[in-house]
């Protein structure tokens, strides 16, 4: 079971102006191959699915796995107030579809942010193709689960790394640099499974793609507030074991692992203005002469009677 908080994880600027086609790239990290929406899926297979989690040497791995499902959840919603951000004001505002309200967005790349959707983000990826279960990879051998989440996280951090380099824009530095640490922390955690399962030693292997994390501002800061040792225990009763695994030092600078129980630092959720020319929300946008034809046509009908 998931309990639902109103908070969102990273505190997110208001961009300094719309950027539609900032927000198509950004969707790649939504719903493409290596996006969010395909590590919470991944992990919340995988966990739902576990064979014999309570067998003493399986159990730290479920812990693991569920734990970090749960954390996918936050980073859903970073990217989506993301996309939503960077959307708002791409059209004029407005209740006259005659003053041509959508004309500035018709050569954006994803048109579909203003025809199916209320000017916000779709479960898709940059290019518009659906989020796919395709990209679900459960397959209930734990040591190829393990290389398989190690390899998405190494790919996710690659696009979370590309999508920094196409803007200086704050709002997407600040969401890419706060996921490319807790994205991080998910790399270590299924290195170290694999290591604890296997005794192999992947600490060579440190970072995939060869750029280190300090590199990059909006990471460095939270880094140095050590934000990139901590594996948050969503739930210390249900998921006590984590600790058997989140261990030991970090593989890039040697800092210990700690894990610490509750939820992550959060903010408030970005608020998104009405947009009255996409009829988003819609709510109160009836005008009177329309509200009187309604009564007008209820009453022809005997439905009601007014006296
Ligand atoms: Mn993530």
């Amino acid at each position: 079971m998931i309990t639902r908080f109103d908070r969102v994880a990273v505190d997110l600027p208001i961009p300094a102006a719309p950027n539609p086609n900032g927000a198509s790239v950004v969707q790649e990290l939504l719903g493409g191959k290596f996006g969010e929406m395909s590590t919470l899926m991944n992990y919340t297979f995988q966990t739902m699915n576990f064979r014999d989690k309570d067998a003493k040497a399986a159990r730290p791995f479920y812990d693991l796995i569920a734990n970090i499902a749960a954390e996918e959840h936050n980073h859903i919603e970073a990217v989506t107030y993301t996309i939503n951000l960077l959307l708002t004001g791409a059209t004029e505002r407005g209740t006259d579809p005659s003053a041509v309200p959508l004309r500035g967005v018709e050569n954006d790349r994803n048109i579909l942010h203003f025809v199916a959707s209320g000017q916000t983000a779709l479960p898709i990826d940059s290019m518009g193709r659906p989020w796919t279960g395709d990209n679900v990879f459960s397959s209930g051998n734990l040591k190829l689960d393990l290389l398989h989440n190690f390899f998405l996280e190494c790919g996710a951090r690659a696009n979370k790394i590309r999508v920094y380099e196409t803007t200086d824009d704050p709002t997407v530095r600040a969401m890419t640099g706060y996921l490319l640490v807790r994205g991080g922390v998910h790399v270590v955690a299924y290195a170290r499974a694999l290591e604890v399962l296997t005794g192999a030693d992947l600490r060579p292997l440190f970072p995939i793609p060869d750029i280190s994390n300090q590199k990059f501002p909006e990471a460095k800061v939270l880094e140095d507030a050590g934000l990139h040792r901590i594996l948050y225990r969503n739930n210390p009763e249900d998921f006590a074991r984590v600790g058997e695994i989140w261990k030991g030092p970090h593989p890039e600078d040697g800092s210990e692992l700690v894990v610490e129980d509750g939820r992550p630092e959060e903010f408030a959720p970005p608020v998104l203005e009405a947009e009255p020319q996409l009829t988003a929300p819609g709510i109160g946008a009836v005008d009177d002469a329309m509200l009187a034809e309604i009564v007008k046509r209820l009453e022809a009908k005997s439905i009601f009677t007014t006296s």
